[in-house]
């Protein structure tokens, strides 16, 4: 299967992460592309009527976008540990995954503004009301993490390249300060060969 990839995005990096959690590396054909909201790439969009990535085309010609579409396509296709658990941790991880995905929505458009917005039209206000939700995210994942441990599902995953977007674009917000339980668990996560592999390109 081919999926639409970029090294920055942390929602293709979740996709990244999940495959080869499970195994799977072998089994995706990685196509780079730029998109952005302003030139978008037509191969995505042929692909992703939104015109976002990741987006990825099965090997029987169907085509599935959203971050979290992919990973459970993904997770569906192994037998081993599912990352996507069954039961009450479904639910806990999902939630998990929600919230970093709007952290992640969140720091795009604060990303966005910047990059996209000529500066007579940037509305600081509106940035930081999303920077206020970026804050509501990481401090409901401190009050969580001590419940994390050694936990590897798509709940974790989203944090872990939640957290490795805000340093690589939004660096100069010391998360960790007021976040220590958050900090620590993370150091861990990103030790594990997934994360490690998948970091984006230098800032
Ligand atoms: N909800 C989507 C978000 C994907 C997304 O925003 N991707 C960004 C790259 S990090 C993108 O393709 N931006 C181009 C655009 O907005 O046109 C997901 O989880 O996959």
């Amino acid at each position: 299967m081919k999926l639409y990839h970029s090294p920055a995005s942390p929602y293709v990096r979740k996709v990244m992460v999940l495959a080869q959690e499970t195994g799977q590396l072998d089994k995706i054909e990685i196509v780079a592309v730029a998109t952005t909201p302003l030139a978008p790439d037509a191969n995505v969009a042929a692909a992703n009527p939104i015109k976002k990535i990741p987006a990825l085309v099965a090997d029987d010609g169907m085509t599935l976008f959203d971050s979290p579409v992919i990973c459970e396509y993904l997770d569906s296709l192994h037998s081993g540990t599912k990352m996507f658990p069954q039961g009450k941790a479904r639910w806990e991880a999902l939630r998990l995954q929600a919230a970093a995905d709007g952290l992640l929505d969140a720091a795009l458009l604060v990303v966005y503004e910047s990059r996209f917005r000529e500066e007579a039209m940037r509305n600081q206000a509106w940035v930081d009301g999303q920077l206020s939700k970026i804050d509501g995210a990481l401090d409901a994942f401190e009050a969580a993490a001590s419940g994390f441990g050694d936990r590897v599902d798509i709940g974790t995953i989203s944090i872990g390249c939640a957290l490795g977007y805000i340093d690589f674009r939004l660096g100069h917000r010391d998360w960790r300060a007021s976040r220590p339980k958050l900090a620590t668990w993370y150091k861990a996560f990103l030790a594990r060969p997934s994360m490690d592999a998948t970091k984006p390109p230098a800032a």
